[in-house]
């Protein structure tokens, strides 16, 4: 090929691009089809690229001139091709802001918020009662001495005490060498901290795990009690009834009655049990027939839910009170049986197998 011949290659090329480049970038309809045409003339394989093949052949005195005018070619698609990407870009945004609502939201999964355990609820219920009636909240050790738990209290030394709430001992007394330690088997071991502690008037409640060698349906070697107590002058037993009706109707129901039975605590005298009238049965409805097929009280319309007494002369001096001058009521009750009557749950396994439908409602 000769050097005129490369000339006249390029003029044509040249001229060939000249006449129709505008038209083909200025006709595409998307940018899928501007990008290829604008590639047509551009691209690695393009026209414009292709022609610049003959330019080494091309005469010295022609180079310069064919040159400037690829370039400036070049320099002219590329113009418009951005020209034309801006224009075609703002009218599909226009096309899609003006056409039909498009709701690209998706209805979510749903936060699903979990929920507190029924005794970790129940207990913070009846913490709210019981603050609400001017009680402090008090804490104690789950490991603790032989003393707080039984002997302070009142328990004679040959009391079957740890018959009685059968106890898991940490350690054994040797021979007076060391103190006994035990898992607290009831929260009154809380008591007597704080009497030990604090001076009268006072007024505590104190949540806890307990731990003893049971283990049934409604009993768990671990499980939740609430103590309380309350010591001044001249504190009556009618101060200790008023006080747990009241409870009873604010955790339960309005209408619930109440029964005090006597009942044996070494620590109280006089000792007694509290019934509260069946939740489930409603007995305080007096549905006498509802009541007689009651599987909860059964039948009786009666649910035993705690232990209270009038604290005993003989606890108030092993924690340095005089029993002349003060006097003072304590109750303790199982959260775990209040937790299962107020949510129904038939054994109290349940509330410790960790089944997560505890913690998302019921
Ligand atoms: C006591 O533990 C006394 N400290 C309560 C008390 C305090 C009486 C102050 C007087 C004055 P009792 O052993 O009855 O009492 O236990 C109290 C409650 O704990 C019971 O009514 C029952 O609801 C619950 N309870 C007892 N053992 C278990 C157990 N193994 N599992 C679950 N709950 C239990």
């Amino acid at each position: 090929m000769s050097e005129s011949e490369a000339t006249i290659e390029m003029e044509r090329g040249i001229a060939q691009i000249e006449a129709s480049y505008r038209e083909a970038l200025e006709s595409a309809r998307d940018e899928n089809e501007l990008r290829r045409r604008n590639a047509q003339y551009v691209g690695a394989q393009g026209e414009l690229t292709k022609l610049m093949k003959w330019m080494p052949k091309v005469p010295g005195d022609r180079k310069k001139d064919l040159g400037r005018r690829v370039n400036q070619l070049k320099q002219a698609i590329e113009a418009l091709f951005s020209a034309r990407l801006e224009a075609i870009e703002a009218e599909a945004m226009r096309a899609e802001l003006e056409g039909p609502f498009l709701d690209v939201s998706l209805a979510g999964r749903g936060v699903r918020p979990g929920r507190l355990h029924p005794i970790t609820r129940v207990e913070a219920e009846l913490l709210d009662i019981f603050g609400a009636l001017g009680f402090d909240v008090a804490d104690g050790p789950l490991v603790d001495y032989h003393e707080n738990c039984f002997d302070r209290l009142g328990f004679p030394p040959d009391h079957p005490a740890t018959d009685m709430q059968d106890t898991f001992f940490v350690t054994r007394r040797q021979t007076g060498a060391s103190a006994t330690t035990l898992l607290r088997t009831h929260t009154s071991t809380i008591q007597i901290r704080e009497m030990m502690r604090r001076k009268p008037p006072l007024a505590v409640v104190a949540p806890g795990t307990v731990f003893r060698r049971d283990d049934d349906a409604t009993h768990s070697p671990m499980f939740y009690q609430l103590e309380g107590f309350l010591v001044d002058r001249d504190v009556s037993f009618a101060d200790l009834k008023g006080v747990l009706t009241l409870f009873a109707k604010r955790l339960f129901h309005e209408d619930i009655l109440v029964r005090f039975r006597p009942s044996y605590f070494p620590f109280v005298e006089p000792g007694g049990e509290v019934d509260i009238s069946c939740v489930f049965c409603e007995a305080w409805t007096h549905d006498h027939e509802r009541t007689a097929g009651c599987k909860v009280c059964k039948g009786t319309g009666w649910l035993e839910v705690l232990g209270c007494g009038m604290i005993h002369p003989v606890v108030f001096e092993n924690v340095g009170y005089d029993p002349e001058e003060v006097t003072g009521f304590a109750f303790g009750m199982g959260l775990d049986r209040i937790a299962m009557l107020k949510y129904g749950i038939p054994n109290i396994k349940l509330l410790y197998e960790n089944d997560v439908r505890f913690l998302s409602g019921f």
